[in-house]
């Protein structure tokens, strides 16, 4: 069971962070209303939700998850992949020392973004992309090793039109994973039910499961109705404003 969450409110400059997608410019104050919605939806899914203030020396400091990977024995702190995101590893520490007493961290000249680590029931997916290279996929491996859990690597960087492996891939529980076409076939995943995204859909691939709910961004029907065949308990959540910042619904919580 899942019980806590860290989110950060995104920050009125949020417009100035890094995208590669062409879908305009998001909507600062629509953008706090979905993240305050998207947070009440992980407490009425049981989490305890900690709200970080904005941080807007950092304006793509609301997607937390990619400062992160949190195991059951410790928090390890990656080494994001961009430069502009660097600082907001330090920022990160402080609040996840709440919870957690030990740590790992990800060193130069590795990179990690926490998009790119997909886990599966004590396995971990990690891709090596853009922003995380194979170094700190390397680092990250042996360190969930040590952890008791295995992991393989996944190279998406040949993959058009996806930031990070999460952007394409989502562990759903059950032994099932959603993806879109370029993963579903993938050797990583071939001990895996795939529940497809379409291409038209792909970017809902990037559901999450937490605890009995299945979130999901809204408007993406046909995965929506495959999900809810599957007996999911589907949750739509409306996070338009990030996507235009090339972020995922996964990427605004860490979740432990
Ligand atoms: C970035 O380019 O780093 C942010 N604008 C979006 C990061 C999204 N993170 C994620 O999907 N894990």
């Amino acid at each position: 069971m899942l019980q806590c969450a860290i989110v950060r409110v995104p920050s009125s400059n949020f417009a100035d962070g890094l995208t590669t997608v062409d879908l305009g410019v998001p909507d600062a104050a629509r953008a706090m209303v979905q993240h305050e919605a998207y947070t009440v939806a992980l407490e009425q899914c049981g989490l305890r939700v900690t709200r970080l203030p904005e941080d807007p020396r950092h304006p793509d400091s609301t997607f937390v998850e990619d400062t992160a990977i949190l195991t059951r024995r410790r928090a390890i702190l990656t080494r994001p992949g961009a430069s502009s995101r660097m600082g907001e590893v330090p920022a990160i520490r402080g609040p996840l020392s709440a919870f957690y007493q030990q740590f790992a961290e990800i060193a130069a000249p590795g990179t990690l973004d926490g998009g790119d680590v997909c886990e599966a029931d004590g396995h971990f997916l990690i891709g090596i992309s853009d922003r995380t290279n194979e170094d700190g996929a390397r680092q990250l491996a042996a360190l969930l090793a040590e952890d008791g859990a295995t992991s393989c690597l996944v190279d998406v960087r040949a993959i058009a039109g996806i930031l990070h492996l999460k952007s394409g891939i989502a562990y759903a529980g059950e032994g099932r994973v959603v993806a879109i076409g370029d993963l579903a076939g993938h050797p990583a995943v071939r001990n895996y039910e795939v529940i497809r995204a379409e291409p038209f859909e792909a970017y809902a691939a990037n559901c999450v499961r937490v605890n009995d709910r299945l979130l999901v961004a809204a408007g993406h029907p046909k995965l929506e109705v495959a999900l809810r065949r599957a007996g999911y308990n589907v949750l739509p959540l409306e996070v338009s404003e990030f996507q235009k910042m090339d972020g995922g619904l996964s990427c605004l919580s860490l979740r432990f």
